[in-house]
């Protein structure tokens, strides 16, 4: 995946037409465009292969079960062109190991440690860290951690080494994109902020520029 802005769409817009038009609008102040379940369950799995066809796509399943269905999943993200998969760590090393394989090197394997809502205090940052040290011993390629909180990406940057860092919760959840990135998130996934607005591609230009002033 490339890393041009640092920006990363969320697009959790749910009409197909209206994902594509965006996407095609703000794709030259973007690195990849996020996808999550409520666009695949309106538009259909295909919506992978289309908008792989204008940037790179991150396929959001948060894909947590065991190692034979996380296989089955992965692989199918890859045969349609995603150029990386979200896995849940908490299901442990096999499921993670799992993961890895069936990316075969032809996807990034991103893994979740510490969620950005509130309520990602309560498990899920508890076990951020053992989740982060598991993910470098089984070959994970990134870490998502959260933009609403900037001390716990240093946290995990410190245990990952030079493994990516994706940061949800900039905009609508309340981050900053600049404090993301300058406590060592690579990228920051931004949703609302940009597809809701007036203007996507002037918003994403400004989230861009942010960026750019900070590293
Ligand atoms: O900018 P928003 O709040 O409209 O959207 C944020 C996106 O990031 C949305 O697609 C969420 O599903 C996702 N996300 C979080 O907001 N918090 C997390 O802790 C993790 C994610 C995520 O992308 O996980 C892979």
């Amino acid at each position: 995946m490339k890393r041009e802005t640092g920006v990363v769409l969320a697009l959790d817009e749910t009409d197909p037409e209206k994902a594509l038009a965006i996407v095609r609008d703000v794709s030259p102040y973007i690195d990849a465009v996020k996808i999550n379940w409520p666009l695949v369950l309106s538009a259909g799995p295909d919506m992978i292969n289309r908008l792989s066809e204008v940037t790179d796509v991150i396929c959001d399943f948060k894909v947590a079960d065991i190692p034979n269905t996380v296989r089955l999943i992965v692989e199918n993200c890859v045969s349609r062109g995603a150029a990386a998969v979200i896995v849940h760590a908490f299901t442990g090393d096999d499921s993670m190991r799992a993961a890895v394989e069936a990316a075969g090197g032809k996807a990034m394997i991103i893994a979740v440690t510490e969620m950005s809502h509130p309520g990602g205090k309560m498990f899920t940052a508890k076990h951020a860290e053992e989740m982060a040290r598991l993910g470098v011993e089984c070959g994970a390629d990134g870490f998502i951690a959260p933009a609403t909180r900037p001390e716990r990406i240093a946290a995990i940057r410190a245990i990952i080494g030079d493994r990516k860092i994706l940061s949800p919760g900039v905009g609508a959840q309340g981050g900053s994109a600049s404090s993301a990135i300058k406590a060592g998130a690579d990228y920051v996934i931004v949703g609302r902020a940009i597809y809701k607005a007036d203007d996507p591609k002037a918003v994403a230009k400004s989230i861009a520029d942010e960026i750019r002033t900070v590293i």
